[in-house]
């Protein structure tokens, strides 16, 4: 009797790996091949060879580009060199990327930026919100961009209990935003662990110096977050679900859910068009492609979630990471238009994580690789 119940467990727990497995490769996407997309005036952006992660256009069309980025079981190719934040002028002909200066005091060598947002407030001061993961903890670093300067002065670093596992922000005034949490957990194998398990506690906070709280839950893992034109709506990706949730902003800053927006693809960052409020994304069409590292081609880091994955899963073929951008049109519609811009398959750029327009020019950026400038 002992033997039959023992095999039954160890049936039915073979089972759920089984069943958890399947679900998992299904949130990564990890059987996706797409097809090219082209687009005709695009060029690599020179300097920026280690991520442009996200990137922030100011209504000015001057553009924030968060770089560097060294994020637990992601390959990086510039391992010991801290992150930056490079400044690039889109009214010029051949735009450049430059890097900004940032000011003393502020820890530079730990420097580890992740998501970005802009604020522009009452007297034209222009605020930078950084996603900062120094010894990949997360802290959220509040600058004043100096435009004379071409530089950064650093304001404040802000931790909070709530604030564990932070990818993006939104502001909404000087010092306060939206902030989502991508996983519940921050060590590195409860993070495998919740993420094989299909566990929904990724969160979106929302801080003030006055109050920090919850304001939406239930994501599997809540990605790129911004804000309609109207400031009405926070647009949130939750990538692993593969959709765009829409929420209503209240006076009181919480947030109720409006609808979700379904998609094929595993969403990153989130833009919006300034002249027309569509949301633009850069998206991983498969995610298994970006957390597995090539073993005939080590990339410039360790990758060792990339390992635990091939220890759990099937073997891919191809591991470069494909690249995508969507365009997503009236999202409050009944049936908002989706537009797939640019697709191709790892050879110009690898794992894009935003998709931003001004002015009819277009920037790509990528989590660990290269950024794209197009003109539309
Ligand atoms: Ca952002
Ligand atoms: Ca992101």
């Amino acid at each position: 009797m002992g033997k039959v119940l023992v095999a039954a467990l160890v049936g039915i727990a073979a089972a759920l790996a089984a069943e958890r497995l399947l679900a998992f490769r299904n949130r990564l996407n990890a059987a996706r091949e797409i097809d090219p997309v082209a687009l005709p005036n695009c060029q690599l952006i020179k300097g920026i060879e280690a991520g442009s992660e996200d990137i922030d256009i100011l209504p000015n069309g001057l553009a924030f580009i968060s770089s560097g980025l060294k994020y637990q079981g992601l390959k990086s190719f510039a391992p010991d060199s801290p992150g930056e934040i490079f400044l690039m002028d889109l009214n010029e002909k051949k735009p450049k990327a430059s890097e900004l200066r940032i000011s003393r005091g502020f820890d530079l060598a730990s420097f580890n930026p992740h998501g970005i947002s802009t604020y522009i407030d009452k007297d034209d001061t222009v605020y930078l919100f950084v996603v900062n993961h120094p010894h990949q903890k997360s802290t959220v670093e509040l600058f004043k961009f100096i435009e004379d300067d071409n530089s950064l002065v650093h304001l404040k670093t802000i931790r909070h209990d709530l604030l564990t596992s932070v990818n993006d922000v939104v502001a909404v005034g000087p010092d306060s935003f939206y902030a989502t949490n991508d996983h519940y957990f921050s060590d590195f194998i409860l993070v495998l662990l919740e993420m094989y398990l299909g566990l929904t506690w990724s969160n979106v906070v929302f801080y003030s110096p006055k109050e920090v709280k919850e304001v939406a839950s239930g994501f599997y893992s809540a990605n790129g977050i911004n804000i309609s034109l109207d400031k009405k709506y926070i647009y949130i990706a939750d990538i692993f679900d593969h959709s765009v949730h829409v929420m209503e902003k209240h006076a009181d800053w919480n947030l109720t859910h409006v609808k979700t927006l379904q998609l094929d693809t595993l969403a990153d960052n989130l833009s919006v068009d300034p002249d027309t409020g569509d949301i633009w994304t850069g998206c991983h069409p498969n995610g298994m492609k970006l957390f597995y590292d090539d073993p005939d081609n080590p990339p410039a880091s360790e990758v060792p979630f990339g390992r635990c994955l091939r220890a759990i899963s099937v073997p891919e073929s191809a591991v470069v990471q494909t690249i995508l951008v969507l365009r997503i049109q009236n999202i409050l519609d009944e049936q908002p238009t989706v537009t797939r811009v640019y697709a191709e398959n790892g050879s110009v750029l690898q794992g894009t994580s935003v998709a931003t327009v001004y002015n009819g020019k277009l920037l790509i950026g990528t989590v660990f690789h290269r950024a794209l400038y197009c003109e539309l």
